[in-house]
This record gives C-alpha cells, structure tokens and sequence, in this order.
C-alpha cells in the first residue's frame, strides 16, 4: 500500500514537471533534429564528408540544427537512398549516382572516361554541371552538394599486368566504371561498395575497380595485394534532402546550408585525393601490396576500347532529351577550369 502511494506520488510529481517545467525550456523547443542517412562504413570518404557537414551545421547554426547521422545503411541502403529521402525515411541521405545510371543520366556523365584527373576537379565539375542543366532526377528533392570520387583503378588479389591478365577475372564494379572493366574483357560483377568486403572475402570476385582509398577504408589492402593503375573514371554522388523539410526550414538555416554546398563539394574532392595517397603509402608500407600498369601497348589498346563509351550515351541521352553531346563539351571544357592540381 505504502508503495503504491509513493508510486501515485511519483508519477504525479513527474507529470507536473513534464507540464509546467519542460516546455518553458526553450532550447529543446527550437532545435531541429535531421536525420542523415548513407550507406557505407563510417569509415570511409561519404561518411567522413557527412560529419563534417554535420560538424559544420551544428557550428554555423549554433546548435539550433541537431543532425543524427546513420553510416552503414542503418537507415537507408545505397540502392533505396534516393526514394527513401523523397518519403521521408530520412531527412537527408548520400547516394552514389553511378550505381543506378538509368536514373541520373545527365550527372553520370561524370562517370564517362573524359580524363577527369581527381577528385576536387570531378566534384566541382560535377556541382557546376549540376547547377547549369538542374537535371528532373532532382525534381523531388532539395541538392545539398554533390561531389565524386578520385580515378578508378583495379586492386586484385593476383597481378594483372595486361588486358590478357583480366580477361574472364570476376571484378566487382558498378555504373560507368562496370562498363569499362567489361569493355576489357572481365567479368564485370555489380553490387554496391558495401557489399564489396563480403563478395571479397568469400572470393566471389577476385578484385575490384574503385578509387584506391577504399585499400586502407575498407582493408582491402590485406586481401588485394596488386594494384593496377589505370586512373580511369570517378563517381558522382549527391547528398539530398527531403523537400518539404527542406521547405519547413527558417530561412536562416537554409542559408546556412545553401553557403556551405560548394565548400563541402571542394572539401570533400580535396579529403578524397589525400586520402588516395595516403591510403596508397599505407598499402605500400604495411601490405607490401605491388603497384603496376599495363605496358604502352596495352594502355593504348585499353584506351582505343573506351572510345565508343562517350557516343553511345551521347546518343542514349539525346534519345532522352538530355543534349548529350553539349554536356560532354562542357565537361571537356570544366576540365581545363579546375585541373588545377
Ligand atoms: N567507386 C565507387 C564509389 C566509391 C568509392 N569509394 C567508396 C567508399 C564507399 C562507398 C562508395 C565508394 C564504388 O566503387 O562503389
């Protein structure tokens, strides 16, 4: 009985606090949560950018913007990002545009082999890119930045030397770059990064073609001992946000965000193409992985392969009203801009 009235009094007292005491504060009142989703390791170059967003906002905004952030497809995987943001599973997500090429055909051009020759240059090309033709794939929500990787190049468990040398090897690859590694002669294996550790370990694919900072993000250094450098395409990604929160924002913070889109973009490209080297030193040195390249002959037959890849979807994207061939120019032309490095 004692209890019981103790217990009555308890939940009284707590009711009267959560009445009178809590909405007087005026802190929790205003702040604003956002969820951030996006679908790799933490450790690796989307999440790292994420938090330096979410580092960024918090400061620029006081600590009126709270932003929760879910590495590792906690909240939403790669292929379900764009639809997941748009439905509002996530208030804001990072999607790998090359890993759905039919859906964001204008941007992954990005991801035609153009000699795009790091990752700063890639992703302010692709930002500006972006800005100029404000392709419908973004209709539905609100672009916070954009940015993309550095070059691909083939890490893999044996040497390959030659195109002889990858002929038939199942190599993990997805988008612009699977076109690539098919084009030659491997057998070209899709899936996401994220599933890419499992697909190596169980030898499902004897290597992969990304960008080399995933050797030291995701150790594939300690399973890929060769790499191949052929210092091919990037990948675009966006970062997005759900329309009507995005709407639902003060002005002020929307400000905040808006300002910060090409810095990211920058920051990110110019975090990618240091990490590529420091992830290439760290291989060397605690991997002994061996780096190498096709001899002359070969590069040049590699090349002369690649070169019906930009026809072809300049045509496929006129095909779909997207003027293919005035996008390829501007990339040509974006290039000579920001090949600074
Ligand atoms: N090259 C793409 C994109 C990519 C490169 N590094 C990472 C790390 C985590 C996720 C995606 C990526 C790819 O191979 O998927």
């Amino acid at each position: 009985m004692k209890q019981n009235a103790f217990r009555m009094t308890f939940v009284l007292l707590a009711a009267i606090f959560a009445c009178t005491v809590l909405p007087q504060t005026p802190v929790h009142a205003e702040t604003i949560s956002l969820s951030y989703a996006n679908f790799p390791a933490a450790t690796t170059f989307p999440c790292v950018q994420m938090e330096r967003w979410k580092t960024e906002v918090e400061k620029r905004t006081a600590g009126k913007v709270v932003i929760n952030t879910f590495p590792g497809g906690t909240l939403l995987d790669a292929k379900d990002m764009m639809d997941g943001v748009i439905a509002g599973q996530a208030d804001i997500g990072n999607l790998c545009m090359a890993y759905q090429p039919g859906r964001f055909v204008l941007t992954n051009a990005m991801s035609l082999p153009l000699g795009v020759p790091n990752a700063r240059a890639g992703s302010l090309i692709l930002l500006e890119l972006y800005q100029k033709y404000n392709p419908d794939a973004f209709s539905k929500v609100k672009v916070l930045t954009m940015f993309t990787t550095a070059p691909s190049n083939i890490m893999s468990r044996k040497p390959v030397q030659s195109l002889a040398d990858l002929k038939g090897m199942n190599i993990r690859a997805s988008g612009g770059a699977a076109e690539i590694i098919k084009l030659w002669g491997a057998n070209q294996v899709g899936m996401p990064m994220s599933s890419t550790p499992e697909a190596l370990q169980r030898g499902v694919v004897q290597g992969l073609f990304s960008s080399l900072e995933v050797m030291k993000d995701y150790q594939f250094a300690e399973v890929c001992r060769y790499v191949t450098l052929t210092e091919t395409v990037v990948y675009p990604f966006a970062v997005v946000m759900n329309l009507e929160r995005w709407n639902s924002l003060p002005p002020e913070i929307q400000k905040v965000m808006n300002d910060l889109s090409l810095e990211q973009s920058e920051w990110t490209g110019t975090y990618m193409d240091e990490h590529v080297r420091e992830a290439v030193d760290w291989s060397k040195k605690e991997h002994q992985v061996v780096f190498t390249k096709f001899s002359e002959a070969d590069q040049a037959q590699s090349q002369a392969l690649l070169t019906p890849m930009v026809n072809t979807w300049i045509q496929e994207a006129q095909a779909k009203g997207i003027p293919g061939q005035a996008v390829v120019d501007d990339i040509h032309a974006l290039i000579q801009k920001y090949n600074t490095n």
